[in-house]
């Protein structure tokens, strides 16, 4: 297997050229790609029409680049398409989630959080999209020599990494929903994956469905996501 050999080997150092632009084009490639984001939704509410599984490769592809601890690449995507394995996922999901909503789980506050996105323990969407893709994070690799290797920052890179994933799909005409349900260790069983890894990201994946309402929330101002960091006192200018 490659990453075994690049997890072993000292790599060569080569010449990395990224794409530059000038100044105008840079800025209107920012704001296309902020408006092609800020147009993703979670959604709840899917067609059942089937999605080439080319698309989810692709997006599997798209997640694959993304930076990881030590480049361990920590991740693994499970890709579920057929009718039995997904209703099966439903079905435990449900339970838990049963357990969450009606059996007191979620704490009041949680409850309280999550009433205006009118979540419930009806996690139908799972057998209707075309497919069900679980990331799992690698505590450890195990090399084809049998080897395990601790991996590191798993959280920090399959999140990145299911970032990614999420904003292939979206730029593909793709719906999905980052869904937890907690907790999630019936995934390991159903998706037969070793104890060396952990559920960490349910995804449904196929397209909105053609009456699908979602809540109509704002995105945060750029100057609650942003903060300037004050300069040291006393000390030097800014650049401009
Ligand atoms: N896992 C539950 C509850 C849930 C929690 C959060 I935080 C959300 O943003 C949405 C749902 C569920 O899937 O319903």
């Amino acid at each position: 297997m490659a990453r075994a050999a690049i997890t072993n080997d000292p790599y060569p150092f080569i010449p990395y050229r990224p794409a530059r632009y000038p100044e105008r084009e840079m800025l209107q490639r920012g704001r296309e790609f902020s408006a092609l984001l800020d147009r993703r939704r979670s959604v709840r509410a899917f067609s059942d029409e089937a999605v080439p599984r080319e698309c989810i490769e692709l997006a599997i592809k798209c997640a694959n680049t993304a930076p990881s601890g030590a480049h361990l690449q920590p991740w693994k995507f499970a890709v579920i398409g057929d009718a039995e394995t997904k209703h099966r996922i439903r079905v435990a999901a449900e339970v838990e989630e049963q357990e969450n909503y009606e059996g007191g789980r979620l704490p009041p506050d949680w409850r309280a959080a999550l009433a205006p996105l009118r979540t419930s323990s009806d996690k139908g969407y799972l057998d209707v999209v075309p497919w069900i893709v679980v990331c799992f994070a690698e505590k450890y690799i195990v090399t084809p020599e049998g080897e395990r290797r601790k991996t590191y920052y798993v959280n920090e890179s399959a999140g990145i990494a299911c970032g990614f994933f999420i904003a292939a799909l979206h730029h593909m005409g793709l719906s999905t929903l980052t869904h937890t349900p907690n907790p999630m260790a019936f995934l390991t069983e159903i998706c037969q994956r070793p104890a060396t890894e952990r559920p960490y990201i349910l995804f449904p994946v196929g397209f909105a469905a053609a009456d699908a309402e979602v809540p109509d929330l704002q995105r945060k101002p750029l100057d609650e996501a942003m903060v300037e960091v004050p300069m040291p006192r006393g000390e030097g200018h800014g650049s401009d």
